[in-house]
């Protein structure tokens, strides 16, 4: 397969893309458009970019929202209240229903790799067998891993430890944790140091839900990125939300980021949903509720964006569209520089993949798997702007997704003569 009159990120020419046997065999910078033969791909100059990645979603919980209730007060807690009624009615066949119906909405928009949570706190275990038997069912066409996470506590929900212990047997690729719902501080400390001592016992990577609260003293990141540091493990551990963060005031914040610089942990923030679940215990002034994604991204802490959520308890709206959650989240964390619209798909491509620690395998590079997209438009600025639809999605060499862009005729009010 050849793929010519391409755009790369950060370059200015066309670029031709060679790929062989599902690996990108030669790039190679055109000196002037070319006009394509019977048997390659046109780019006509669109942008290509590594894969979409969806670092953070709930799938287990996707498309439930108003199931039995909705979420009438808009907050978290709330939210877990609703998905606790929502829970005895889980079965296989209806979390595959709506499993794989949003699998194809991310894929539908140039997702090619999916970090997704299994609740543990339920007794069935329901939903971490059936996400893990699609991951394996679905590993042909893309790449999930499964955070056994403990959403009513691993330490204050009866059997919380025992569960996650059944997961890690199940074969979940990630632990999770959430210590801000601990019953007490204590609790959610001695649940970070578990969350630890089990990774090192399974060899399994991290990623907490960790102080998604507005709460300023909630401060379990310290107590995360301080076990991860001591315990050689950063890069494989991961602190979500850390919505407290944006509470947190700038002297405590100095302090803790000398701590999350030389852990090297990964932030995952989901603008998105916590601009909805936040900040709902304020009157005015009203809090944003997101973790410092500019501050973070300035000392070169590693952030990325996801969704977190599509109609669910918590968030009833939500695409796939990662594009959408980058928009949103440019605008709320002030990231609206020149120089951050140039770099601005790092956020939900390079970043998100140091997170999975999928580095071997990501990235548009000779040698690498030839797994790509074609995004409608040339640069990350213009992407962003008119939020370009992904023309092409590339697994492996293989053509998983195309996409014809709308044609729209407009009445001619104006000439551009
Ligand atoms: N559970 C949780 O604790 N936090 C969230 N944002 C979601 C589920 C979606
Ligand atoms: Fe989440």
């Amino acid at each position: 397969m050849q793929l010519i009159n391409a755009r790369l990120r950060q370059q200015k020419s066309l670029f031709t893309l060679d790929i062989v046997d599902g690996y990108f065999s030669a790039i190679t910078e055109q000196t002037q458009q070319i006009v394509a033969t019977e048997n390659q791909i046109d780019a006509f100059g669109n942008l290509v970019s590594a894969p979409f990645i969806e670092p953070h979603i709930h799938l287990d919980a996707a498309l439930t929202a108003g199931e039995p209730n909705w979420n009438h007060s808009g907050t978290l807690f709330e939210g877990i209240e609703r998905w606790s009624e929502r829970k005895p009615l889980l079965n296989e066949s209806d979390i595959r229903q709506r499993v794989l119906k949003t699998v194809e909405l991310l894929v539908s928009n140039g997702v090619q790799f999916i970090r997704t949570h299994a609740d543990t706190s339920d007794n069935s275990l329901v939903g971490v067998r059936t996400l893990c038997a699609l991951r394996d069912e679905l590993a042909d066409k893309i790449e999930i891993q499964v955070v056994g996470f403990p959403q009513d506590g691993l330490l204050s929900f009866p059997n919380g430890l025992a569960l996650m212990q059944e997961a890690i047997e199940i074969g979940v690729d990630v632990i999770g944790g959430i210590p801000h719902f601990e019953y007490t501080r204590e609790l959610g400390e001695a649940s970070m140091k578990k969350v630890i001592e089990l990774a090192l016992k399974y060899n399994k990577l991290v990623d907490v839900h960790c102080d998604e609260i507005d709460d300023p003293n909630s401060r379990f990141l310290e107590v995360l990125a301080c076990e991860a540091l001591f315990n050689d493990l950063g890069s494989r551990v991961t602190a979500s939300h850390t919505t407290a963060m944006g509470s947190y005031d700038n002297a405590y914040c100095s302090k803790l980021f000398r701590l999350l610089k030389n852990s090297n942990i990964n932030f995952i923030s989901c603008p998105t949903e916590s601009i909805h679940l936040q900040g709902r215990f304020d009157s005015y002034p009203k809090r944003r509720g997101l973790t410092r994604v500019k501050e973070l991204n300035e000392a070169n802490i590693n952030v990325c964006f996801g969704q977190d959520s599509i109609f669910d308890p918590w968030y009833s709206l939500g695409n796939g569209k990662l594009l959408r959650t980058l928009d949103f989240g440019l605008h709320i964390c002030q990231m609206m520089g020149y120089a951050d619209f140039s770099t601005a798909l790092n956020l939900i491509t390079d970043n998100s993949a140091k997170t999975l620690n999928i580095q071997d395998r990501y990235g548009v590079e000779v040698g690498k798997p030839a797994s790509f997209i074609l995004l409608d438009g040339e640069d990350d600025y213009s992407v962003i702007r008119k939020q370009g639809e992904v023309l092409l999605s590339v697994r492996l060499g293989e053509v998983i997704l195309k996409r014809q862009p709308a044609r729209v005729v407009t009445p001619n009010w104006i000439d551009y003569e």
